[in-house]
């Protein structure tokens, strides 16, 4: 147990001296390479119950699947990557917002979805319940993929969670991934967003897409996109306008309509050459700190219901440099989600739940 006496000792904690080493510091504070692997060291509540009862603000989940891509393959090992790609441990500080995101909200770490491999329709069962899970017990979900089929299970999760309510989707991505089909099927991670709007779960007006480029889609699908009305902002126009006047406009359309957004975060939409760890590069992308700031400012404009960043494949990745890019969205989402609660005028949290017990005690 943890000894409820005295605060947590942490990294920059000068009054280590006299206390007993082997229990000075919980598993929260220890640093990130030690223990077990939880984003950002959080606690581990997978179960659906357990959710229900703690009721976080905000949950991670894992969707470690690729059995839906076209191309290289390996973002069924992303989750884990994305998770172990930091060196911080116990509380933080974002130097960006100027704030402290765990004072203000509880966060925790949801698990995976129980994936197996070789079965499409199963794995998407099983992230639609995960998603509807942790959404059910209030708790914005962050979903790590997993290849970007994941999606289309995990925001209709969302959109059938906040009906009445309606969701616009705000999308990073080098692709529009709003094929019919791939190589013949219906569910590769080429077609999620098609499937969202042609099941009713997000009107195509309300789709917005950011920073595609390169050779796909056909002039076909282009011509479907156009038919439900979605709207979509080339990287070329972020090259003229710049990402912030893009992204503010995006917000405005999703939002045209709807109340809350799904916000999914491609890892490729970054160029290949600070994110190669990926299994569809496209060259010519946004540089991560436009990204990252564009995640600061659509979290920061909207109500967040949930949001997904997939695509990340750590076979193709150097120095975790793609790995952390994408830790780091998920981070400044978490940051621009606690600053929206005390900019609302929101308190600080009480600390009724110990962050991870230390079995040292
Ligand atoms: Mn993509």
């Amino acid at each position: 147990m943890t000894d409820e006496s005295r605060p947590p000792r942490g990294i920059n904690d000068a009054a280590t001296s006299g206390a007993d080493p082997y229990t000075a510091y919980d598993d929260f504070n220890l640093p990130s390479y030690v223990g077990l692997l939880s984003f950002q060291k959080l606690p581990w509540v997978t179960d659906a119950d357990d959710l229900l009862r703690r009721r976080p603000d905000v949950a991670i989940v894992g969707a470690p699947f690729d059995d839906a891509v076209s191309h290289r393959p390996g973002a069924r090992f992303g989750p884990r990557a994305i998770r172990q790609a930091s060196y911080h441990s116990g509380e933080i500080n974002s130097l960006q917002l100027g704030i402290e995101p765990y004072a203000w909200l509880d966060v925790v770490d949801a698990g995976d979805a129980p994936i197996t491999p070789i079965d499409v329709e199963r794995s998407h069962a099983v992230i639609r319940r995960k998603v509807l899970e942790v959404a059910r017990s209030g708790a914005i979900p962050i979903v790590l993929g997993g290849d970007h089929s994941i999606t289309y299970p995990s925001a209709s999760a969302i959109a059938e969670t906040v009906a009445p309510r309606r969701l616009g989707v705000v999308h990073f991505d080098a692709h529009a991934d709003a094929a019919n089909t791939t190589w013949g099927r219906l569910h590769s991670h080429g077609t999620p967003m098609r499937r969202l709007i042609e099941s009713g779960a997000v009107a195509g007006r309300n789709f917005v897409q950011v920073g595609l480029r390169g050779y796909w889609p056909n002039v076909e699908t282009l011509e479907w996109m156009r038919g439900q009305e979605m709207r979509w902002h080339l990287m070329t126009e972020i090259e003229e306008r710049g990402a912030e006047a893009v992204v503010a406009e995006s917000i405005e359309q999703a939002l045209d309509g709807p109340e809350v957004i799904y916000l999914s975060v491609d890892i490729d939409v970054i160029d290949p050459g600070m994110a190669p760890g990926t299994g569809t590069p496209e060259p010519g992308g946004m540089l991560t700190r436009e990204l990252l700031r564009a995640i600061r400012q659509v979290v920061g404009r909207v109500e967040l219901a949930a949001m997904d960043v997939v695509e990340v494949a750590p076979q193709y990745d150097h120095a975790e440099v793609t790995a952390m890019a994408a830790h780091r969205c998920v981070l400044e989402a978490i940051s621009a989600l606690a600053a929206r609660r005390r900019d609302a005028g929101g308190a600080p949290r009480e600390r009724t739940e110990p962050q991870w017990t230390t079995g040292r005690g």
